[in-house]
């Protein structure tokens, strides 16, 4: 499924429907009295959290929305039907802004929020309610109120509690498919994953929590290298990221100066992003060359007072410990401490 996290759209609510004029004609009875009915009101423009979706990408082919328009009131007192409220769903994590001034108008997060963002016009009223003393017989009701109208720009940032950040190949969707149950695409070239991936980590006593898989990032990725920085928003709303790092490219590759790059672009993309607080994850320890280059590194993160995992996403080694250490960040405290 094509992943789209942002769209632009058009929503109109429904016109309210007109008050009716009209007077009771019965056998007999030369001047019935007025019985024009209310219009109905017009339909609202509503969004609403649906938990199934993960992108706005049905509304890339809905870019108009519109309401139902009240019906006309009817003579015998009739009132017009209301207009059919419209219903958005879009999924969580779901920012909706003023297209024109960028006003944030709803930020969608809950499953099953929901926000009526356009009401519709009032139905008007028809002429049997404006009989007085002086006036038994109004010729006149009132028309239905205004729609409203405007352009909506919505973004997508997906919610997660933790975020996986790391150049291309490191492991990232590998480690995302061995603690839960999300089947991204895994191969050795750069880029294999596009679009962000969201899994639900089972930890002990039947609690999760969602972990996001996002593209790779390189250094320039500020500037477009690569898949470019912007996939990092995904991220932006965890509680903390694990930075994986690969040593397996030594000495090809610098994996410090690699680490010390992609910091630097995270703070290119958002000071408040390079903020958030990392674990140091180095990936692939089932490889002979990395548990050679392993000490060295090691000690250069906690002389930093950097916490580092080592871990291989391929055997699982060194995961639990990892988990638990989530669980403190998240909850704080591992099961074992509760
Ligand atoms: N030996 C070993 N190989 C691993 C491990 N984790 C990942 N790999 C391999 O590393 C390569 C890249 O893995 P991915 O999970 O696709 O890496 P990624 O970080 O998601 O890469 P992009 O989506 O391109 O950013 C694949 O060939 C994996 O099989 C590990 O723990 N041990
Ligand atoms: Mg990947």
């Amino acid at each position: 499924m094509q992943f789209i996290d942002e769209v632009k759209i058009h929503v109109q609510s429904g016109h309210g429907g007109a008050g009716c004029v009209s007077f009771r004609r019965e056998k007999f009875i030369p001047f019935g009295g007025p019985d024009g009915g209310d219009g109905g009101k017009g339909g609202d423009i509503i969004f609403t959290v649906d938990p199934n979706l993960s992108t706005l990408m049905d509304l890339r082919y809905r870019p108009h929305l519109k309401a139902g328009r009240g019906k006309n009131g009817m003579g015998k007192d009739r009132h017009g039907a209301n207009g059919e409220d419209l219903t958005i769903p879009v999924p969580p994590g779901t920012i909706v802004k003023d297209a024109e001034t960028g006003e944030i108008l709803a930020d969608l997060i809950e499953p099953g929020q929901t926000v009526i963002l356009l009401k519709g016009g009032r139905g008007g009223q028809g002429n049997a309610r404006f009989t007085t003393s002086t006036n038994r017989a109004p010729k006149f009701a009132q028309p239905g109120e205004d729609e409203e109208e405007r352009w909506l720009r919505l973004e997508l940032k997906l919610m997660a509690d933790v975020g996986l950040l790391g150049f291309p190949n490191v492991g990232k969707s590998s480690f995302i498919t061995k603690v839960s149950a999300a089947r991204p695409k895994i191969a050795d070239y750069p880029f294999t994953t596009i679009k962000p991936n969201l899994g639900v980590v089972p930890y002990k006593n039947y609690r999760s929590f969602v972990v996001a898989d996002i593209p790779g990032i390189i250094e320039g990725a500020s500037e477009g290298a690569g898949l470019g920085h912007r996939f990092l928003k995904h991220v932006e709303r965890t509680n903390i990221l694990l930075h994986l790092i690969d040593l397996s490219w030594i000495p090809d590759r610098d994996p410090i100066r690699e680490y010390e790059t992609l910091n630097r672009e995270l703070a290119l993309f958002s000071p408040e992003l390079a903020r958030k607080e990392q674990i140091a994850v180095i990936n692939k320890i089932d490889l002979p060359v990395v548990r050679e280059n392993l000490p060295p590194v090691m000690a250069w993160f906690q002389e930093r007072g950097i916490k580092v995992f080592p871990i291989s996403a391929a055997t699982g080694e060194g995961i639990p410990p990892l988990l638990d250490e989530i669980a403190r960040h998240l909850w704080g405290a591992a099961e074992e401490e509760w």
